[in-house]
């Protein structure tokens, strides 16, 4: 979900609001337990490679309000994308005037660190959710060029908020009357748990590395390989991309196929779905009957059966709309000259 940097400084302003007013009540009682999870796609990865990881929660109570900051070594990777999977959410990074506030309490270094927030706050009358192991934050870590060695990647105890110290950022709010209908002021919950919330990931030179040149694409968040076709027909993928150190097989080389990238001993390593740009109904190939359907969807807003991808593959230039432009480069494509 993104939201304006208005949008953000509004929701912070409201959080830094809501926890300035809660500190001085009574926190929730000893029973409310809230519990942080914090999963890596992958503990070993390449320089230049990237990582995904996925924050979870559970709690006890009906939250009306949440924020979590992840860390990381910031001499060994940089933050590629990042995404809050829960509606009303936000991630905040260091490109957010409020990205300071991440380090509040924590004792972390930012010249050393790097963090990633993730932060929900309920609107008035929003319905409110207990949750159960549920996936709110992803995002996407890349190891940087000429780095090697273990590195962690945590949530750190220290951020916690707490009546005594109100400035952190790691905060559960529970809604004072226990209902799903935001109706009340939050009170802090203080019982929370960071179960598996430290990852280490080994940067290796010999761990499975994705070669690929300006046509081919990567999206770690939503596990998808796009290709802009070179040619109507795609033919081989590995006239795109390469492994190193391992392997990859393809299930197809159309929308929707499966490619599964292998380390060196065989293991499955990494899998994506496949989008060819162009290729709207899956054949692998870019042709007048995608064009069709492409120009039915702009003029209709139909779509044709059976492609779950439709948009990422109509959408040929990337730019998240699909519109003439894109017919324009899929005529190009069809007819061969790209
Ligand atoms: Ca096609
Ligand atoms: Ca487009």
């Amino acid at each position: 979900m993104k939201l304006s940097k208005k949008a953000l400084t509004l929701i912070l302003a409201l959080v830094i609001a809501v926890g300035a007013l809660t500190v001085g009540l009574f926190a929730a009682s000893n029973s409310d337990r809230a519990t942080v999870k914090l999963a890596a796609d992958k503990t070993e990865v390449a320089p230049g490679g990237t990582v995904t990881f996925t924050v979870k929660i559970t709690t006890d109570f009906y939250a009306s309000t949440v924020g979590i900051p992840v860390y990381y070594d910031a001499s060994k990777f940089t933050l590629s994308s990042a995404s809050a999977l829960i509606d009303g959410a936000v991630t905040v990074d260091s490109s957010s005037s409020e990205y300071t506030r991440l380090f509040a309490n924590s004792g972390l270094s930012q010249e050393k660190y790097g963090a990633v927030g993730f932060v929900y706050v309920a609107r008035k009358d929003a319905a409110l959710s207990k949750y159960s192991d549920t996936a709110v934050l992803r995002f996407a870590l890349t190891a940087k060029a000429d780095v090697s060695g273990s590195s962690y990647v945590f949530c750190n105890p220290k951020s916690l908020k707490k009546s005594a110290s109100p400035e952190g950022m790691l905060y559960f709010g529970k809604n004072s009357s226990g209902t799903a209908v935001t109706d009340s002021l939050a009170e802090v919950v203080e019982n929370v748990t960071l179960s598996g919330t430290t990852v280490s990931v080994n940067i290796s030179a010999t761990a499975p590395y994705i070669s690929k040149g300006d046509s081919v694409e990567i999206d770690e968040i939503n596990r998808l390989l796009s290709i802009v076709p070179s040619s109507p027909s795609v033919g081989s993928l590995s006239g795109y991309f390469t492994v190193k150190n391992g392997s990859f097989l393809s299930s197809g080389n159309g929308t929707g196929d499966t490619v599964t990238v292998k380390d060196g001993k065989g293991a499955v390593y990494s899998e994506y779905t496949l989008i060819v740009k162009g290729d709207v109904n899956g054949d692998g190939q870019c042709t007048i009957e995608d064009y069709s359907a492409v120009k039915l969807n702009i003029a209709y807003g139909t779509e044709p059966d059976g492609n779950a991808y439709f948009s990422q593959s109509a959408d040929f230039n990337s730019d998240t709309a699909v519109d003439a432009f894109d017919m324009f480069y899929i005529d190009k494509t069809m007819n061969g000259i790209n």
